[in-house]
C-alpha cells in the first residue's frame, strides 16, 4: 500500500522556478536558463523524467503568457507533462500600488477582476482545473485604506470570478502574512482566506504556502484543520529560515514538512483523488534550477514515505491510553527511518534509477541546453 502510494505520488513543478530570480538585492543570471514557457516545460518534463512523480506544471501569467495556449498545452503533452495550475499576478503593474482587487480606485479593480478572468480563459485552453490566486495587497501605515472596505472589494472580486468557473475548475485562494506589505496584508492568514471561500462554495478552497506564516506558527494544525472542513485545496511547498525565503522544500525544515504530511495523511489528502494539489513554489537563486527541483520532489517523497510509516494502530492505543511518550515515539520511529533504500526501490520498480539525481546529472541535459540556448532573454519574473 505504501508503495503504490508513493507510486502514484503527484507533484507539480513551478514554470518560474526554472527561471532566473532573486532578492531585491540581486537576481543571479544562471547559464542555461529557459527563455520561454516551451523551454521550462522543456526543463520541469526532466524532473518528471528522474522522479515520475513531476507529471503537470504551474503556469504564471503573464510570465508564460504565449500566443497559442493549445500548442504550449500540445507541447506539454509531448513532453509527458500536464499544465497544472495557473497563478494570476496582480502584482506586478504600477497600476496595482494600492492594490488591485481592493484597490480604492474602481478602475483597478476592473483591471485586476478582468486579468483573473483572463486567466479562467487560459484554464479553458490548457485544459487547466485549478487557479491560483494570490493576491500582494495590503497597506503599509495604520489608516493608509479602511480595512473593511477593502475585505468587501476582495468580496466583490472573488465572487465575480468564481461564478465565471466553468465545470471542474476551482480556485485556491492563497494567503500570506506581509510582503510586499508591511501592515495589513488583506488576505494575511488561513482564517481569511477559509472564510472568503466558505461563503462562495465547494469550488473555492484554500492554499498553503508553507513560507507564509509567522515565526512558530504550527502549519500541520491549519492542515488537519482545513482538510477536516474540505477546505484544503493543495500546497505551495518550499522552506524558510526567517520569512518568504521559498527555499527547497524540506530544506530549513524536514521535521515540519513530515508532521504536514503526516497530517495530510491522517486526513485522507494524500491520495490523488482527493484533489489536493501538492505543488511547488521556489525560487532557486543561487543553485542550479532542474537539480533544486529533483532535490525538491524527492524531499517530499521521504517526508511521505516517512509519514505514511507511522504504526497508526500503534499509535491510536497509545493516544487512548494517555500515553504521551509511547505516542511521541510510534511518530519518532517513523521519522527517524531510513526511506531512501524503499523510495530506492519503488523508483526502480517504476523502471527509473534509484537516484534521480545521478541520473539526471549523468543524462548531460543541462549542458546541453546551456551550450543550445544562446541568445534570446533568460525567463525571469521581469520584476
Ligand atoms: C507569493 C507567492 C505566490 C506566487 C508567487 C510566485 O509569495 O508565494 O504563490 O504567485 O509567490
Ligand atoms: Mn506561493
Amino acid at each position: 500500500m505504501i508503495k503504490d502510494l508513493l507510486r502514484r505520488q503527484h507533484i507539480e513543478t513551478p514554470s518560474w522556478a526554472f527561471g532566473n530570480s532573486g532578492t531585491r538585492f540581486k537576481v543571479f543570471a544562471q547559464p542555461g536558463v529557459p527563455r520561454d514557457p516551451f523551454e521550462k516545460l522543456a526543463d520541469a518534463a526532466q524532473v518528471h523524467r528522474f522522479t515520475g512523480v513531476a507529471p503537470t506544471v504551474a503556469l504564471h501569467i503573464p510570465w508564460d503568457r504565449v500566443a497559442d495556449y493549445g500548442a504550449l498545452a500540445a507541447r506539454a503533452a509531448e513532453l509527458g507533462v500536464g499544465i497544472g495550475a495557473i497563478n494570476s499576478n496582480v502584482f506586478q503593474d504600477d497600476a496595482y500600488m494600492l492594490g488591485s482587487v481592493t484597490n480604492p480606485d474602481p478602475r483597478v479593480r476592473a483591471r485586476a477582476i478582468d486579468h483573473l478572468l483572463e486567466c479562467v480563459d487560459i484554464m479553458d485552453a490548457t485544459g487547466s482545473s485549478t487557479l491560483k490566486l494570490w493576491f500582494s495587497d495590503g497597506t503599509n501605515y495604520p489608516g493608509q485604506d479602511d480595512i473593511r472596505a477593502r475585505q468587501d472589494r476582495l468580496a466583490v472580486a472573488l465572487e465575480r470570478v468564481y461564478a465565471r468557473l466553468g465545470e471542474g475548475q476551482r480556485f485556491l485562494l492563497e494567503y500570506k502574512l506581509f510582503e510586499p506589505a508591511f501592515y495589513v496584508s488583506d488576505v494575511p492568514d488561513w482564517g481569511t482566506a477559509y472564510a472568503h471561500c466558505l461563503r462562495l462554495g465547494e469550488r473555492a478552497q484554500v492554499v498553503v504556502d508553507t513560507g507564509h506564516h509567522a515565526p512558530g506558527t504550527n502549519i500541520e494544525f491549519i492542515v488537519a484543520f482545513l482538510l477536516r472542513e474540505g477546505k484544503l485545496g493543495g500546497f505551495d511547498f518550499n522552506s524558510r529560515f526567517y520569512a518568504d525565503d521559498d527555499l527547497m522544500v524540506g530544506a530549513a525544515d524536514p521535521f515540519q514538512l513530515f508532521r504536514i504530511m503526516f497530517e495530510v495523511i491522517g486526513g485522507g489528502g494524500v491520495e490523488a483523488e482527493a484533489g489536493g494539489a501538492f505543488m511547488l513554489d521556489q525560487c532557486h537563486n543561487i543553485e542550479p534550477k532542474i537539480a533544486g527541483q529533483i532535490r525538491s520532489v524527492m524531499n517530499v517523497q521521504e517526508a511521505t514515505a516517512k509519514a505514511l510509516l507511522v504504526d497508526r494502530g500503534a499509535l491510536s492505543v497509545a493516544q487512548a491510553a494517555g500515553d504521551v511518550l509511547g505516542a511521541n515515539a510510534v511518530v519518532m520511529d517513523a521519522y527517524n527511518t531510513d526511506v531512501r533504500p524503499l523510495l530506492g526501490q519503488v523508483r526502480a520498480e517504476m523502471g527509473l534509477d534509484p537516484d534521480p539525481m545521478a541520473a539526471y546529472a549523468r543524462s548531460g541535459y543541462f549542458e546541453r541546453v546551456r551550450d543550445e540556448r544562446v541568445g534570446g532573454a533568460p525567463a525571469g519574473w521581469g520584476a
